[in-house]
């Protein structure tokens, strides 16, 4: 606690670091749809590029929030390089390798209209990876093989194709657009994607991307040091701690960005730091704005404030909120928090924070908030002095309390309340109910299992799918079964899923992804906490694990309620009637989240958790929806194969077509329409067959024996 409070006095720049930082907010390559187009077409190229590098000038430095070519040995004499034209990250000058769209970092904002018609065209200009692009929080209803999840909705495009993406612009909000094939989003494979309702007069906006950074490691690099031992200088690595004293990560950012752009800090405590350019957002005094946040990183969760100001929050993924007016907010890789802002202080320049949750660590992102007028200098504010008679309000904490000195609290999702008229959580009705425990693991499982991507579209190739869950019977790897994980979801039922985090592996939370819906938010379940502390005790008390071993040494493969009378939705404390929306929720460590879609999206959609190497490495499952239902894919779509020679006599037919059966027949109405249509075409060829006995015994009589012979073919009976 002592080093945080201490943190928070001296890591902000001190008044010897005024300096001069001109950024402009979006990237010129920006894409703004006419509100008066029916379609809107745009492209995207992905391709690899450097930080720190200008297209003609070269490498460039950071000096006083501008950046110089490398020769320029007295910047005070020199030209600047344009801030647009480079990526900066946070400034540092051994450059990153990054996987970008439109050679910009975060690629180009593309901004349309509610119920247009997107059309992009994705070209992949890398040498070797394929690429995909996942349009997060759209629930593409119609459109379900336009997701973009590599083997599951669609070939990925391979090194030098084009595939182009078409679908409809719904719901309306905050979103982004992202690659799902391995860890390129956080190699930079990105951008921001806004859907704007049709309304009159909005306030002017600005929107805030905010991730973590590292100068070497992307997260495949982490993984394979977390796994294989994290070792540097011949020293063992230390965890990060979050809050609540559970161990965060192995996983180290050297910085923040926001947009794109952050600096390196040498010393957090003397403020010294590279004077790498940031992210100003302007705005007029007097005026209110409207600010579209975006979880864009590989795993932290930052708090993120505003000196001077308050923030009040109005909507999270695309769903309004009853406004709520807080000190600062928590967002997790993939959450999207829109929240206004009056620009009601003294003309001057004010820092926005973005720190992580760690405890050990300092990791944080920082922009300026520029008045129009203002000296354009580095702010020297500091942040809101939380105290016993004005505590600080933190929305979305993934734990109970922060410790009770910070005189800090917490509000939590759940306590948050839909303003949509009418639209309350889907109801329980008998036989047309389900309700599933997902538990989430920290090693990269759900219930056990890692998921494993097909060699083939799934949507469009079920039947040539071969890696099904049940292929892991008496294969296991230790413990842990990979497969193609998928939970199957009758057509319009009420579903209801507990996403959990307890057993052996229970710790930091995970921001748990879903796609083709936004869920119904009911409940949040806690594990013990000390309040004084705010210390972790113990895991949720309300949830039990199958099996002998207790809770903490169990790895918790099956879940259920502690108290059975509680299934069937008859839990205590759920929202119903005005519970928030989202796809995106954070399960706290050794806790739970009640959530319930109604299953009227047919697809195949993948429920994952956003901390990118988690899902990279199984943490996820495919929610299979009435697949009978799902609309065909259009004429040409591309299909894919495993390149492996297989000859008939290896290929398991019964366990290949366990996947077909389950996705063809999924659902009670789709078995009904099934036998329909198997009777009308039985009763049809037997019609068939008698008319042409008729009709031939006829015929018999008149014609000759070889026209007879020419429809003998319809007889069983040898010639
Ligand atoms: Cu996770």
């Amino acid at each position: 606690m002592t080093s945080v409070l201490h943190y928070k006095k001296t890591m902000w720049p001190s008044r010897y670091h005024i300096f001069i930082f001109i950024v402009h907010l979006s990237s010129a390559a920006s894409y703004k749809c006419d509100r008066t187009a029916r379609v809107c077409e745009t492209s995207l190229t992905v391709q690899h590029y450097l930080t720190m590098t200008h297209p003609v000038n070269s490498t460039v430095y950071p000096s006083r929030g501008k950046l110089y070519d490398y020769r320029v040995t007295d910047p005070s004499t020199s030209p600047t390089v344009p801030v647009d034209d480079v990526i900066t990250a946070d400034g540092w000058e051994a450059k990153r390798l990054v996987i970008v769209v439109n050679r910009t970092l975060p690629g180009p904002d593309i901004v349309v209209y509610e119920g247009q018609t997107l059309i992009v065209h994705v070209t992949n200009s890398l040498a070797s990876d394929s690429v995909t692009i996942h349009w997060h929080g759209l629930h593409q209803t119609g459109t379900p093989y336009m997701d973009g999840v590599p083997f599951v909705t669609q070939c990925p495009i391979a090194a030098g194709q084009t595939f182009t993406y078409e679908f409809q612009a719904y719901p309306p909000g905050t979103f982004w657009y992202h690659s799902h094939v391995g860890s390129q989003r956080t190699k930079g494979m990105f951008g921001a994607l806004i859907i704007l309702r049709n309304e009159t007069n909005p306030i002017p906006e600005h929107i805030l991307q905010i991730q973590e950074w590292n100068h070497n490691w992307d997260s495949d690099y982490g993984f394979e040091m977390m796994v294989y031992g994290l070792v540097e200088n011949r020293t063992q690595f230390i965890p990060s701690e979050s809050v609540d004293g559970t161990l965060f990560s192995l996983l180290k950012a050297h910085s923040g960005l926001i947009n794109g752009r952050g600096r390196y800090y040498f010393n957090y405590e003397t403020g010294s730091h590279n004077e790498a350019p940031l992210t100003v957002y302007k705005v007029k005094q007097g005026s209110v704005y409207r600010f579209r946040a975006i979880g864009v990183g590989a795993l932290y969760p930052f708090r993120v404030s505003v000196d001077g100001h308050m923030i009040t929050v109005i909507e999270s993924d695309g769903f309004p909120i009853q406004p709520m007016t807080v000190e600062s907010f928590i967002i997790n890789p993939g959450e999207r928090y829109d929240f206004t802002l009056v620009a009601n202080q003294t003309i001057g320049n004010y820092w926005i924070r973005g720190k992580t949750l760690e405890m050990n660590r300092v990791t944080m992102a920082e922009a300026i908030l520029r008045y129009d007028t203002a000296p354009e200098n580095d702010p020297v504010t500091t942040r809101k002095d939380c105290k016993v008679a004005d505590v600080c309000l933190v929305l979305n904490c993934p734990f109970q309390f922060y410790p009770a000195s910070e005189n800090i609290k917490c509000v939590f999702f759940d306590q948050l309340r839909s303003t949509i008229p009418n639209d309350p959580a889907p109801e329980v009705v008998e036989g047309r109910f389900s309700e599933y425990f997902l538990n989430f693991f920290s090693e990269g499982m759900v219930n056990g299992k890692m998921f494993k991507f097909p060699s083939v579209a799934a949507l469009s190739q079920p039947s040539a799918i071969t890696t099904q869950c049940e292929k892991c019977k008496g294969m296991k790897m230790m413990q842990m079964c990979m497969c193609t994980h998928t939970l199957n979801l009758d057509a319009d039922d009420t579903v209801q899923i507990v996403l959990s985090n307890i057993g052996s592996q229970a710790g930091m939370s995970h921001p748990i992804h879903m796609h083709g819906h936004s869920f119904y938010v009911l409940k949040t379940g806690f594990g013990k906490y000390n309040a004084t502390t705010g210390r972790f005790l113990s895991q949720t008390e309300d949830l039990a694990c199958l099996g002998s071993l207790p809770k903490e040494q169990n790895m918790c493969d099956e879940v259920i309620w502690a108290n059975q009378s509680w299934r069937n939705g008859n839990i205590p404390g759920l929202e119903l009637n005005n519970p928030p929306r989202k796809d995106t929720i954070t399960i706290p460590g050794g806790g739970y989240v009640v959530i319930r879609i109604k299953a009227n999206n047919p697809g195949l959609w993948f429920l994952h958790c956003h901390i990118e190497f988690h899902a990279t490495h199984g943490m996820g499952l495919l929610l299979n929806e009435s697949f009978a239902n799902v609309p065909k894919v259009p004429p040409g779509f591309p299909t894919c194969s495993n390149f492996e020679k297989v000859s008939s006599a290896n290929v398991d037919s019964k366990e290949t077509s366990v996947f077909a059966a389950d996705t063809l027949f999924s659902g009670n109405i789709s078995v009904t329409i099934f036998w329909i249509v198997v009777g009308v075409s039985a009763a049809v060829i037997l019609s068939l067959i008698v008319a042409l006995v008729i009709v031939l015994r006829s015929s018999r009589k008149a014609k000759t024996k070889g026209s007879f012979e020419a429809v003998a073919c319809y007889h069983a009976e040898p010639r």
